[in-house]
């Protein structure tokens, strides 16, 4: 095993600067020679954002954008998993829409903002490895005076990124560094790429539902009747006390299986015609946490994700 630590954050931020201004980062060439394994790259995205690109020596490849901690790409056999809109902006201000953004410290709509911050501002590479030929890499997210401004506490996210031949795995772990308690929810809002006339989602039969079909803003309880989830029409649907893996047939003849730890919950989202030019080409299946996590000082919450291609 070859392993490496470094920390790469950009600049320290003031309390007048604007964070989510800080978009450009010229140091990529610096920060990728102080990556010395040869399956982890830092190299300038779209909107010359940086981007770190993983290769597994099984050939699998992903790409992580450090603004909003997100994973963008996975592909295996040359195939792209994952879906990124057309209308996702690069632009370091609003959240790239697509592949696998955080929802982090709020899922939805609430006291801040949609989905929280952690989308929205720049994660820092604090660690990458080369485990038997496969890359792991680890980012970091702390609180700034821009989250401060909306969710005035101190914590700590770390983010592992493990690609092997046929699966990504990610842990999220979460910590309190703060001396007062706090509490949040999250969500990874995966999205995959799929002909969303032929996906399906397995596994979640039984589950209480919340139904946000027809109006987000009222959703209605319910049990989900149905071994196979397809998408017809518009979904949008929270499933509570979720299984620890689903099986997702994305229409365009791939078998992922989706574990998880500790997410205890799921949602379904296809926006339909709300958003015509795309909403055939993904489905999102998301692992979430829609009750409130509390940490004291100190606590720690981690979750797994494990996709795998059949
Ligand atoms: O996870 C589903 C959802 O919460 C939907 O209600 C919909 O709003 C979607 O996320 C997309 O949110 P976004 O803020 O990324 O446009």
């Amino acid at each position: 095993m070859v392993a490496m630590s470094l920390i790469w954050s950009f600049p320290p931020l003031t309390a007048s600067a604007k964070p989510r201004r800080v978009n450009r980062y010229s140091g990529v060439a610096m920060a990728s020679a102080s990556v010395n394994v040869d399956n982890v790259k830092v190299t300038q995205g779209l909107g010359d954002l940086p981007k770190i690109d993983l290769t597994s020596v099984h050939g699998s490849e992903a790409e992580i954008y450090l603004f909003g901690g997100c994973v963008t790409s996975w592909k295996v056999a040359s195939k792209d998993l994952l879906f990124v809109r057309p209308d996702a902006i690069f632009d370091g201000k609003k959240p790239i829409s697509g592949g696998l953004p955080h929802c982090f410290p709020q899922f939805g709509p609430g006291a801040i903002q949609q989905h929280g911050f952690a989308r929205n501002v720049n994660w820092s590479l604090v660690n990458s490895e080369n485990v038997e030929g496969n890359p792991v890499i680890t980012l970091e997210l702390k609180d700034t005076p821009y989250s401060r401004s909306m969710w005035d506490y101190s914590f700590l996210a770390l983010y592992k990124v493990t690609l092997h031949r046929n699966t990504l795995s990610t842990e999220l772990r979460i910590t309190n560094t703060d001396e007062k308690p706090f509490s949040f929810t999250t969500a990874l809002h995966t999205y995959f790429r799929a002909s969303v006339t032929g996906a399906s989602v397995t596994g979640l039969k039984g589950c209480k539902t919340l139904n946000k079909n027809p109006d987000p803003k009222n959703p209605v309880e319910g049990k989900e009747e149905r071994d196979v989830v397809t998408f017809p029409g518009f979904v949008d649907c929270v499933y509570l006390d979720a299984p620890e893996e689903l099986q997702l047939d994305n229409g365009l003849g791939d078998k992922i299986t989706i574990k998880n730890t500790n997410w205890s919950d799921a949602v379904l989202w296809n926006p339909h015609l709300s958003m015509e030019a795309c909403y055939k080409d993904f489905v999102c299946v998301e692992n979430a946490k829609i009750g409130q996590v509390e940490l004291e000082h100190n606590q720690s919450w981690t979750a797994t994700q494990l996709l795998s291609l059949a």
